[in-house]
């Protein structure tokens, strides 16, 4: 092998060594900084929209139940031509049907409570499709004896487990004047009120409606968080 020859393998030799230990240098510290900036920023922003979709989720889901109760209620009102009573006693008067229903047990959560029987009316043969998981008993009552529902007295509960609150427009003023008790889900009683606009010349909201709505993540009827089945 001639000189020129073998110095060229040799310079051919060091740039190939060279390449390669370039291509082995690993980072620099500022890069592997940037890259761990980056996954920090990132495993951030993870967290952030984690936690707001969690926050969320009760939000959206008492949003989904409020208006799917508003169709069913709807669908009640063109069965019967009258919206479910607040006061059960009256089911079965507006409804028919064989079913009577014994006393309520007690004076809380009585609208939601009537609604959820209204229903589950035998004439109504619509369908709630309301699950376990969308029912609470923050009253702990019992009827007397079963009804075609059984013996607890449910109510429709909001993903905050308060019981929802339900209001017909014949009981705004008399529920404006003198509200009933609800049991939040920590057990406090609570006076939801029907609500009205916000220009409170309009009066009550949903004047020939119901109104169906849940106290929101405090617990407490008519504040900012209610969601509602109107607007
Ligand atoms: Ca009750
Ligand atoms: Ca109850």
């Amino acid at each position: 092998m001639s000189r020129t020859v073998m110095s060229r393998t040799v310079m051919s030799r060091t740039v190939v060594m060279a390449r390669e230990r370039s291509g082995e240098r690993g980072f620099t510290f500022i890069e592997v900084l940037v890259v761990m900036g980056i996954i920090a920023v990132l495993a951030g922003l993870t967290v952030v929209s984690m936690n707001l979709i969690i926050r969320r989720k009760p939000q959206f889901a008492t949003e989904a139940r409020v208006s799917k109760l508003k169709g069913t209620v709807e669908q009640w009102r063109q069965r019967f031509d009258r919206y479910p009573p607040s006061d059960p006693t009256r089911l079965r008067k507006i409804a028919g049907g064989a079913e009577n229903l014994p006393a309520m047990p007690d004076t809380f959560n009585v609208g939601i409570e009537a609604l959820y029987q209204a229903l589950y009316w035998p004439t109504f043969n619509g369908d709630p499709a309301l699950n376990d998981e969308e029912l609470s008993n923050t009253d702990g009552d019992e009827f007397d004896k079963p009804t075609s529902q059984g013996k607890t007295v449910y109510e429709i509960k909001d993903d905050w487990d308060n019981p929802l609150v339900y209001f017909v427009h014949t009981d705004y003023a008399k529920a404006d004047a003198s509200p009933p008790s609800y049991l939040n889900f920590e057990g406090e009683e609570v006076t939801p009120r029907p609500w009205k606009y916000t220009d409170e010349g309009r009066g009550f909201a949903e004047p020939r409606g119901v109104q169906i709505y849940s106290m929101g993540e405090d617990g407490q009827p008519n504040t900012d968080d209610d969601v509602k089945s109107w607007e």
